[in-house]
């Protein structure tokens, strides 16, 4: 019995997990989309995309920071004028070994801010999702939804309470105003098409207020910023011997 265990090397155990994850992740994904979907596109259930070794490998770097690399979508020539839904968004940076953006600390969130800013960027995708789906049932931690219940999906990282300053940042990038002239998030397209407004973005002065976050319905196109994913690259690194990434 021993010896079955000792076969079963850290790597092996870590790939299993890793896999069980990924496939958890992605029936999540599925079942969260599909209300969405059923209201605004005849898709069928969608997916969680994986990694594709060739285009991690030969991934855009347009800037790194912190040993992470990022591109904007409309700096890449393959996604130049694409707009896309969030989890089209996330799909398209994970098949990249990436991820959408996930803005943890001040620091990044000026960068990206910046970027935004320089290039007159409209909106942006971020990995930023509310924990509203099948698995955050029976989670006090996560109540009340609109303060404690965002998360970035790229790590799985909790976001700060909504309506604080972060720790060690010294605003609240929420903005203060929005379609009903209220701190974000609003959850403001509930009231319009009953569609909740789970996904993270940026909005560059949309309601004249800077550059700043939005909780917006997933459904909606836009351009994105993609982030490295360690999990991912590291999955391609074990499964593809002698890989450069
Ligand atoms: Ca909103």
């Amino acid at each position: 019995m021993v010896d079955v265990y000792q076969v079963n090397n850290d790597i092996q155990m870590k790939l299993v997990l890793f896999i069980m994850v990924m496939t958890w992740l992605s029936i999540i994904n599925a079942q969260t989309t599909s209300h969405e979907t059923r209201l605004h596109s005849n898709r069928p259930g969608r997916f969680l995309a994986l990694p594709v070794p060739k285009k991690c490998s030969s991934r855009p770097k347009e800037f790194s920071y912190r040993g992470h690399n990022y591109f904007l979508s409309s700096h890449v020539a393959a996604h130049k004028n694409q707009k896309v839904d969030w989890l089209d968004a996330r799909n398209a940076c994970r098949e990249y070994c990436m991820d959408l953006v996930s803005l943890e600390t001040q620091d990044e969130n000026n960068m990206i801010f910046r970027l935004i800013r320089q290039n007159n960027v409209p909106y942006i995708w971020t990995s930023g999702r509310l924990c509203d789906f099948k698995g955050c049932e029976n989670r006090p931690d996560l109540e009340p939804k609109a303060l404690h219940g965002w998360f970035w999906s790229a790590n799985r990282e909790k976001i700060a309470p909504t309506s604080r300053i972060p720790t060690g940042w010294e605003i609240n990038p929420w903005s203060q105003t929005g379609h009903k002239k209220q701190r974000q998030p609003d959850n403001a397209e509930f009231d319009i098409t009953k569609t909740t407004e789970s996904c993270l973005s940026v909005l560059n002065n949309v309601y004249d207020d800077g550059i700043a976050w939005h909780d917006v319905a997933c459904y909606h196109e836009k351009p994105f910023v993609c982030e490295d994913s360690e999990e991912l690259l590291k999955y391609v690194e074990t499964t593809n011997r002698g890989i450069r990434l």
